[in-house]
Formats: C-alpha cells, sequence, structure tokens
C-alpha cells in the first residue's frame, strides 16, 4: 500500500513537472498565443478573432472576406498533416479543404498554419485560424474550457505505446514491463496525462519525457535516448511505417489505454460557424452511406431517385443548406473535389496500414461508429 502511494506520487510529480494540465498548461506557455506559423502561402498574418458572440455573421463573414479559409493543422502527423514543401496532404488537410469548398466552391481557397500540441488552442482562441484540424482529441476540460468547442469525430482512436522488439517489448506488454522506463510523447497532448495513468494504475513508475514536436519525439526513439514512444495508436502505426520500422517496433498493451475521439475545434459563440463546419463533416459521412462518391455523385444526382442526396447538393429543399449561409451547391461541391469519408480514409490512412473495416472508423451501417444525423 505504501509502495502504491509513493509510486502514485512520484509518477503524479513528474508528470506535473513535465507539463501540467494538457488544457491549461496551453494557455500559460510563455509567448504561446502570438506564436504564428505561416503556412503554405507563406506570409499569413493572424486575423482578428471571430464570432459575433451570437447566431452567426461572425467568422463567415470574417473568411468571406479574407477571401481564404486559415486552417491550423499538425506540423507534422502521418496520414492527419503531412508536409512536403508547401504540399499539404492527409486527412485533417481535406477536412480543410473540404469546409473551403463548401464556402468557396474551391477546395483550394485554405491556407495551412502548422501549430505544435502546446499552442494549438490558444492560437485558435486568439483568431489565428478559423477551424483547428489536427489529431485533437475531444475531452471534457477541452470542451469546457472558456473559448472552444468541438465538431462531429472524423477518426476514432485511442493511445498505445511502443517499443524496440530488440529491448523485450511484444504486442503483450503491460504496465510492469515498463517500469521504471523512459517515455517520450509530445508536450500539451492527452498523451502524456492517460500513459501517466496508466502506469500508476498498473503499479509502474515510469519517466516521461514530453518534447515539443512528433519529430522531436521519434529523433529520441530512434536514437534510443526514449526507450518507448506513447501516443495516439493511429500516430504509432503510420509512424512506425512510415520511417520503416515495421519489424522492429511493437505496439502494445493489446487494448488502447484511452479513447482518443480526433475531430475539429473551433471558437465558441458562433453558431453559423459550427453548423458549418459540422454539416462539412457530416455530409462526408451520408454520401459514403450512399456509396456516392467524387466520381459518382454526378450521376447519382442526375438518376434523381435519393431525394436526400437532392437535398445536400441544394436541388431540393435547397434552403436547408442556404440556411447555413453558404451557396447551394457547397457541400455537392465537397462531394465533388474531397469525396466521402470512406474516400478520405482509404487516400489518406488506408496506405499506412490503418485498416477501416472491422475498426471503430467503420460506417455505422458497417458496425462502426461513423454516423450523420439525417440531412433534412
Ligand atoms: N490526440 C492527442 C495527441 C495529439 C498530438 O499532438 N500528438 C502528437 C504525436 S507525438 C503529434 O501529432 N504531434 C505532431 C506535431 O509535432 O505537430 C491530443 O489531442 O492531445
Amino acid at each position: 500500500m505504501v509502495r502504491r502511494l509513493f509510486v502514485l506520487l512520484v509518477a503524479l510529480a513528474l508528470v506535473a513537472a513535465a507539463c501540467g494540465d494538457d488544457s491549461t498548461s496551453d494557455t500559460t506557455e510563455p509567448g504561446a498565443a502570438t506564436t504564428t506559423t505561416a503556412g503554405g502561402g507563406g506570409g499569413a498574418t493572424a486575423t482578428t478573432t471571430g464570432g459575433d458572440g451570437g447566431q452567426g455573421g461572425g467568422t463567415l463573414a470574417e473568411v468571406r472576406a479574407r477571401g481564404v479559409l486559415n486552417c491550423g493543422v499538425s506540423e507534422g502527423a502521418a496520414g492527419f498533416t503531412n508536409i512536403d514543401g508547401s504540399d499539404f496532404s492527409g486527412i485533417d488537410v481535406d477536412y480543410c479543404r473540404a469546409v473551403a469548398a463548401a464556402i468557396f466552391g474551391d477546395s483550394n481557397k485554405v491556407e495551412f498554419f502548422p501549430v505544435s500540441s502546446q499552442v494549438r488552442f490558444d492560437n485558435l482562441k486568439a483568431g489565428q485560424y478559423d477551424v483547428l484540424f489536427r489529431n485533437t482529441t475531444w475531452t471534457a476540460s477541452r470542451d469546457t474550457d472558456v473559448g472552444m468547442n468541438f465538431g462531429p469525430t472524423t477518426y476514432f482512436d485511442g493511445q498505445g505505446v511502443m517499443g524496440p522488439i530488440s529491448k523485450g517489448f511484444s504486442a503483450d506488454s503491460e504496465p510492469e514491463d515498463v517500469d521504471g522506463l523512459l517515455l517520450c510523447t509530445s508536450a500539451g497532448t492527452t498523451s502524456e496525462k492517460n500513459v501517466a495513468e496508466w502506469a500508476s494504475l498498473g503499479g509502474a513508475t515510469i519517466r516521461l519525457e514530453t518534447l515539443e514536436t512528433n519529430e522531436d519525439v521519434y529523433t529520441a526513439f530512434i536514437d534510443g535516448s526514449c526507450d518507448m514512444v506513447t501516443t495516439d495508436a493511429s500516430n504509432l502505426v503510420g509512424e512506425r511505417f512510415t520511417r520503416g520500422f515495421l519489424d522492429e517496433w511493437v505496439i502494445f498493451p493489446p487494448t488502447n489505454i484511452s479513447k482518443e475521439p480526433l475531430g475539429p475545434a473551433y471558437r465558441e459563440g458562433d453558431d453559423e460557424w459550427a453548423d458549418i463546419i459540422d454539416w462539412t463533416v457530416f455530409v462526408t459521412f451520408i454520401a459514403a452511406e450512399k456509396g456516392v462518391t467524387s466520381a459518382t455523385i454526378d450521376a447519382a444526382i442526375a438518376a434523381g431517385d435519393d431525394p436526400e442526396l437532392l437535398r445536400i447538393a441544394g436541388l431540393e429543399s435547397s434552403e436547408i443548406v442556404a440556411d447555413l449561409g453558404i451557396a447551394t451547391d457547397g457541400f455537392l461541391q465537397v462531394i465533388k473535389q474531397i469525396g466521402n469519408y470512406n474516400e478520405i480514409y482509404e487516400r489518406n490512412l488506408a496506405p499506412l496500414g490503418l485498416v477501416q473495416a472491422g475498426s471503430l472508423n467503420a460506417l455505422f451501417t458497417e458496425g462502426g461508429l461513423i454516423y450523420a444525423p439525417p440531412f433534412r
């Protein structure tokens, strides 16, 4: 009992020293709110804060006047935000483009703002970007934090730990196998809190080092200064694949140690803007449900036998789309230019070995959790 208490205290002290609360530490990092990383177009400047504290007209009007959507993304997370010079890709990047397609009818009208985990919420609240699609977990403390709300989950994740097989780790490793070892992860994440709980509940003492970027974490892991790395399992799978360590690194424990619903975050107080983001995501789910893709949507509309699809395309009950303040063909452009959820998944995540079938990220019709309210 005394040992367990000691272990718990040591683990908590280490975590507190490393990072602090993942929501509040984001707001206390020196200079965090002013950190600006210009996106693909280069030289972008921070905007004024969005939202009018009411029903709408705030962010949408501002985005329209600017002529481009500002979107917060990761500085590099395999499959979610891949950055190659000025070329951005990934599921989060695709959802930024989808919102631009809904608003402007042009998925290219988007400026990307890569940000670290640590500053992502402050920069959102300060108005640097209009929406954040950055492998971000929806949690109670983040949601109830003043200034932010979350939209529909675009990827249901969970946290894992990854270590080299050469150090004796296996897919069945449990907290006792990490006792006394050094774990690395990104600062300002849910990952750092979850793993400390997992270890202490399992009676292990871990040392936790939080580094700023994913790149910092994997550099330290590869050179052996960290025994293990921990974060969202999608990131572990994706990075193991892209870095070419499929046969060397193993992910454990057998069941994820947390729930990590990843999706968009936006400033609170602008209902119109929230609706635009939410329904942009939902129409990609509904199109997937119907098996309608970017390649087949024109034919599906021409067939004229699916009233819900005609409403999404703004060809029937067009006031539903118009009431959101976007052009009536806004969601049609989302499907035409970006595609349905399954296409987005296939394009970005399947190549990394993240299998959709049988996972939480399958459509609800296939036993998963991807579900949208009806479009009527
Ligand atoms: N989903 C978690 C973790 C998100 C996170 O930031 N993960 C790290 C992985 S080590 C990352 O993606 N870093 C990317 C970067 O360096 O920009 C959260 O919202 O706190």
